[in-house]
């Protein structure tokens, strides 16, 4: 096996098991190629056992979220069925190592999108857009983890849920944010804070991917969370509130 196959194994079997794992970089410089074709080869293990892949999450297009984890490049990861959370639902705490809750928000792809776009091109790609929160959940330990670390570790992706699809032809530049826990707002912001627009991630999505030939319709695309996130602990009922475009929730469970 090669070593980048290796490596694949291993955070995938971190995820699985929500075992911590020591950084790949404390031992071995990784480059961020390499650490992507370890995304990508951990993502195939997870196909293979019959995943699909449903779209694409972007990383650290906040300022609030680099701060946070100490990490300043925007970064995307791969999203799949079997990390999808029902809206309402419930989350079971065991099956991560150290999960934490962001607010983002959601682009339902119309059709594909790929290379160098304009923002006007992006939105016309876009059928639907979507409040929506993402579960991240490190598999390093103390998630703590340089650039390569977390592309390899498919950019902490491990869960996600989304409300109701609303038109994309409104105003979504600067609508107000806030994530309650147990009813109280423990993170306020704006979806301004992403990238100062959240369109600008999706054409940061359609350029980034395009080695793996874009985005394709009905993906749906996370555009990265616009406030630090919230750890979770059980017991804990979250929910986002995104101006004009509603609520959604989940609860934490043992
Ligand atoms: C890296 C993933 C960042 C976001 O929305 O910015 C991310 C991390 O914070 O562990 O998902
Ligand atoms: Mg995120």
């Amino acid at each position: 096996m090669s070593k980048l196959a290796q490596y694949a194994q291993i955070v995938d079997e971190a995820a699985r098991s929500a075992g911590a794992i020591p950084q790949f970089t404390e031992s071995d410089p990784l480059g961020v190629e390499e650490a992507y074709a370890i995304q990508a080869l951990s993502m195939e293990r997870r196909l293979s056992r019959g995943e699909r892949l449903v779209g694409v999450k972007m990383g650290l297009t906040s300022r609030a979220k680099m701060a946070q984890v100490g990490v300043s490049e925007v970064i995307w990861g791969r999203l799949t069925d079997a990390m999808r959370l029902e809206e309402g639902g419930s989350l079971s705490k065991k099956r991560f190592v150290h999960p934490r809750i962001e607010p983002e928000l959601a682009f339902l792809m119309k059709r594909e999108l790929c290379g160098e776009v304009s923002p006007a091109e992006a939105l016309d790609a876009v059928e639907a857009i979507a409040p929506a929160m993402e579960v991240i959940d490190s598999r390093y330990r103390d998630f703590k983890f340089a650039l390569p670390d977390v592309i390899a570790d498919n950019s902490s992706s491990s869960g996600f849920v989304v409300g109701n699809w609303s038109r994309p032809d409104q105003d979504f530049a600067n609508l107000g944010i806030v994530l309650e826990v147990n009813g109280r707002a423990v993170q306020i912001g704006s979806t301004a804070a992403i990238l100062g627009h959240p369109i600008r991630s999706l054409v940061a999505a359609a350029r980034m991917t395009a080695p793996i030939s874009g985005l394709k319709a009905g993906w749906i695309v996370l555009a990265g969370g616009a406030t630090a996130a919230h750890p979770l602990s059980v017991g804990e009922q979250v929910r986002l509130v995104m101006q004009n475009l509603g609520a959604v929730s989940i609860r934490v469970a043992e």
